[in-house]
């Protein structure tokens, strides 16, 4: 469940970022496991995202699409070898069905582990779009016809392997959804995320540390400056330890000048 509308927010932008937006984000996803997608876009930021009016989920199963009786949507390989491939007919009737279905024209992108690598630079791209139609693959692959025809964008959330499409489809539904003007409760969040606040040439720095009460904790102390509420001092410390972090644990993200 989630909270009331009017909780969301904090009360001084609430006269100012109360507004749903005109129409929602209409977000279409294609899959053969429509089942899962549910509790996710229904819980936390997906569903106040939808709740708040920003965001709509349309989930279809591309088994409807089936031209045979038995809903059968792969076949083997041409070629040999394992596993099936999802045939180019009932994902492309699919998808132009289910983009018939509004009159916005959406970007297409394709869950693949042969995807550009999902960065936050990306997800903001998306974030501003007004439709967005995911196809979540759950084979060994799909006919390369059929993602000739569609041209989709092609995206993957890592150099790891997952057994399909659908849970990498929810996570940038995610990632989208809490971009969305006004869903996060805190606006604040959002834009003091790791991978959000950059160094002085461009780079992202990783989050700092963060402490609540008790002020010692089986014998280990919460940083004195936290404590003193020297608030330019506090600052300097946070970005100190996010640079220190970032260059430890992500020497990768800071950029180089030739
Ligand atoms: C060597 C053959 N495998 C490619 C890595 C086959 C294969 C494995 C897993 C084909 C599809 C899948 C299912 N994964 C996805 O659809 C997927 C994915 C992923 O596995 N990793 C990172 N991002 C993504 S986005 C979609």
């Amino acid at each position: 469940m989630s909270e009331p509308r009017q909780r969301l927010g904090s009360d001084k932008d609430r006269s100012t970022q109360r507004t749903p937006p005109e129409r929602p984000m209409r977000i279409d996803i294609l899959t053969i496991f429509p089942e899962m997608f549910e509790p996710i876009l229904s819980t936390s930021i997906p569903g106040r995202a939808r709740e708040f009016g920003a965001t709509d989920y349309q989930v279809h199963d591309i088994r409807r699409w089936a031209d045979n009786k038995h809903r059968k949507v792969d076949d083997r390989p041409f070629g040999g070898g394992p596993g099936m491939v999802l045939m180019c007919q009932p994902l492309v009737d699919c998808v132009e069905a289910v983009e018939a279905m509004d009159d916005r024209i959406p970007t297409r992108i394709l869950l693949t582990p042969q995807g550009e690598p999902l960065q936050q630079e990306r997800v903001g791209t998306l974030a501003r779009m007004e439709r967005l139609l995911l196809i979540a693959g759950h084979y060994e692959g799909i006919d390369e016809r059929a993602i000739e025809a569609l041209s989709p964008l092609r995206l993957s959330i890592g150099d790891f392997v997952v057994s399909g499409g659908e849970l990498p489809a929810m996570l940038l539904v995610d990632a989208i959804a809490r971009l969305q003007p006004s869903v996060l409760g805190h606006e604040l969040s959002a834009a003091e995320d790791s991978f959000s606040v950059t160094d002085q040439s461009g780079s992202p720095l990783l989050d700092c540390p963060h402490y609540t009460r008790p002020r010692s904790w089986r014998g280990r102390e919460v940083p004195e400056v936290l404590l003193g509420g020297d608030h330019a001092a506090i600052d300097e410390w946070r970005l100190q330890q996010r640079r220190e972090r970032t260059r430890r644990m992500r020497p990768d993200l800071t950029h180089r000048d030739p």
